[in-house]
């Protein structure tokens, strides 16, 4: 039979005929123009999100030699917005690009060789882990963990092999993307494309021009932007349709994680016997009265959740580094705060570094005494701190 040379296989000249049936794709839409220029826009995105996703990861788990820093108080506000709205932004993009390329899947022959095999494999891979990992953010933001295992490490494991073949990808198809950010696309003078003659059974695209496309990718991108960004910004709440939680519809303008009923803590947190403990060489306790009757700090400290929201507040309280003096410690020491709740991930934390310095143990919050569910009757707040490390309702403070 005779043969063709393909790189490192040689296929039958049977196969390297397109059969009638296969899908051929026409429209412009679908070029490496456009396809390169989307791709540019989404690896940017993509890179800025796993940097500030590190950024955060590195917060959850601080290598020890280099503690945390506690300024600017709003660096963790910053980097975890950024990340976020990255993630959302990355959303239309994804898809706009899958639009773009989705031809390809279609390719005769399906692979060329064992190398062109293997590099499908890995845009595959690609494919799978980016939409995993958008979609596992955008579910982490609305609160919904529809799944067994562990979102945190999930999430972060997957962002390793999603800038891994972002990074492949882009190595393979560097030829690609010259020539596809080289190619102009033409301005709003192109006329809509037309339907190429159909070949067999041959799908072209009609109607939207090249730029036109590009231009709805960036829509997608605005809008979808405009109606979250306002959980972290506040000139743009207004406009928050999307975001699950809103601060100007929220409490003493500070929205709320976790109540204190669904933490089970009400009761504790709520009773006259309530004591907080503080544990260390000279250990002691204080009651209600004995915490009011201290002296306070007031302080405007962000709150900035994981889940994409963040606000400013004012928080007054004492401040943590003082009664780790009084308990015997100091600011060299590691100082762990409990919460009365239990269950869960987020019943302590550690605090330590220049963070210790400035933590507060806030019992009053935007000038009205801690609600409920914000963590009465004392909880932790510190500056450059993810919110899911200051904990609420406290019940212990051990110092070490
Ligand atoms: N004990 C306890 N502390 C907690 C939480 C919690 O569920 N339990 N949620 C954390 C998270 S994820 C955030 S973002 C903040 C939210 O505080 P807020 O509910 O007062 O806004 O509290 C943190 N402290
Ligand atoms: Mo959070």
């Amino acid at each position: 039979m005779h043969r063709v040379h393909t790189g490192d296989v040689r296929l039958p000249v049977r196969l390297r005929e397109r059969p009638r049936f296969w899908p051929t794709f026409r429209s412009p839409l679908h070029e490496p123009a456009v396809a390169a220029r989307i791709g540019r826009v989404l690896g940017i995105c993509v890179l800025v999100c796993f940097g500030t996703g590190l950024l955060s990861h590195y917060q959850y788990h601080p290598w020890t030699w280099l503690p945390e820093p506690a300024t600017p108080a709003w660096g963790y506000r910053l980097s975890q917005g950024v990340h976020v709205f990255t993630g959302i932004a990355c959303i239309p993009l994804v898809l706009v690009k899958l639009w773009t390329v989705y031809p390809r899947l279609f390719a005769w022959p399906p692979a060329r060789s064992v190398l062109h095999a293997l590099e499908r494999l890995t845009v595959a891979v690609l494919v799978a882990t980016v939409l995993i990992e958008l979609i596992t953010g955008l579910l982490n933001i609305l609160n919904w963990y529809p799944w067994p295992w562990d979102f945190v490490y999930v999430h972060y494991a997957l962002a390793w092999v999603v800038a891994g073949s972002v990074l492949l990808h882009v190595a393979v198809k560097l030829d690609v993307i010259r020539t596809g950010l080289a190619a102009p696309i033409p301005g709003p003078a192109e006329a809509p494309i037309k339907p190429a003659p159909p070949e067999g059974r041959a799908r072209a695209t009609s109607g939207i021009s090249r730029r036109g496309l590009l231009l709805a990718a960036a829509g997608g991108v605005g809008v979808i932007t405009l109606t979250t960004v306002g959980q972290a910004a506040s000139p743009l709440e207004p406009f928050a349709l999307l975001a699950p939680r809103r601060p100007d519809q929220a409490p003493l303008d500070v929205p709320i994680n976790r109540t204190a009923a669904q933490a089970k803590v009400g009761s504790l947190a709520g009773a006259e016997s309530y004591r907080l403990t503080i544990e260390g060489p000279r250990s002691f306790d204080l009651d209600l009265a004995a915490l009011a009757a201290l002296p306070t700090v007031d302080e405007v400290i962000p709150l900035a959740c994981v889940e994409g929201w963040s606000v400013s507040a004012r928080w007054r309280g004492v401040r943590l580094i003082d009664l780790v003096r009084r308990a015997g410690g100091g600011a060299h020491s590691a100082v762990r705060v409990v919460s009365l709740e239990t269950v869960g991930a987020f019943g302590s934390s550690i605090v330590r570094g220049p963070q210790l310095g400035h933590a507060i143990l806030a019992t009053h919050l935007n000038g009205s005494r801690l609600t409920l569910d914000h963590g009465y009757p004392v909880r932790l707040i510190a500056p450059d701190r993810a919110g899911v490390l200051n904990t609420k309702w406290l019940t212990r403070v051990t110092v070490s």
